[in-house]
């Protein structure tokens, strides 16, 4: 998969290296490109904001630095195969992810359907975000999508994207070594929507506090059912909302 994501603050995807995205990288899974936002600018200042109008607090991102970053990015993925023949029928439109606190709640159904993307673009804004019609024209090129993290706020859309490229990559066949790993997890389809059940490894007593005894007994059927009872009572506690 290939993934660009521009960002006036380019060191910020340095974590990317790390862990398993970071192999993922080196393997060649991914191909994570970050651009500097500002190599679109054109005065001596490389300015990427203004203040709004109709007033008010805050600068917006102007808008001829991110209609160029993404001529360039539409640019890149034509010439993605050299000497390929042109692809048949008509082309879907790359996805665009713009993260702000006012999108669509990122989940991971989403994660799942971003994942089987072939390339991804991620937008980061800034200051009080990006001027609106930047969104409008890139509608008409990409499959836009607004998404946010949660009811909080950030400074920018970097943490949100580091956030949503992990929980995307990790979904790439062979990113995570084993695949079962993903199964069972919280808010996967195969944990029944149900948040994940406690772990536990040696000792079996730690600091007076011992593993449930269910645990040591070597009793699939019994483990099993210990688990799902615990998922269903996490579950209700936290996040009654999920039990619908
Ligand atoms: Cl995606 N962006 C910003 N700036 N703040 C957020 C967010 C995104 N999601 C939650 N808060």
């Amino acid at each position: 998969m290939r993934i660009d994501i521009v960002t006036i603050f380019p060191d910020y995807f340095a974590p990317l290296q790390l862990s398993l995205i970071g192999k993922a990288i080196a393997d060649g899974r991914l191909d994570v490109r970050v651009h500097d936002l500002r190599d679109w600018t054109h005065d001596r200042h490389r300015t990427v904001d203004d203040t709004p109008y109709g007033g008010g607090a805050g600068m917006v991102m102007k808008p001829e630095p991110w209609g160029e970053a993404l001529d360039a990015l539409l640019g890149g993925y034509v010439e993605q195969q050299p000497g390929a023949d042109p692809p048949e029928g008509p082309a879907k439109r790359p996805v665009l992810i713009v993260p702000t606190p006012s999108g669509y709640l990122f989940n991971q159904s989403m994660a799942v359907e971003f994942a089987a993307e072939p390339t991804l673009a991620f937008a980061c804004g800034r200051y009080e975000g990006i001027d609106r019609r930047v969104v409008e024209w890139a509608a008409d090129h990409f499959d836009v999508r607004e998404v946010s993290l949660g009811d909080y706020v950030l400074n920018g859309g970097e943490v949100a994207v580091l956030a949503m490229v992990e929980a995307i990559g990790r979904l790439i066949p062979g990113v995570i070594g084993n695949p079962e790993s993903l199964v069972q997890e919280s808010h996967s389809d195969a944990a029944d929507g149900l948040l994940e059940y406690p772990v536990y490894t040696k000792p079996a007593t730690w600091r007076g506090l011992a593993v449930p005894e269910v645990l040591l007994s070597g009793h699939h059927g019994r483990v099993a059912q210990w688990r799902g009872q615990r998922s269903v009572e996490i579950t209700r506690d936290r996040r009654p909302d999920l039990l619908q």
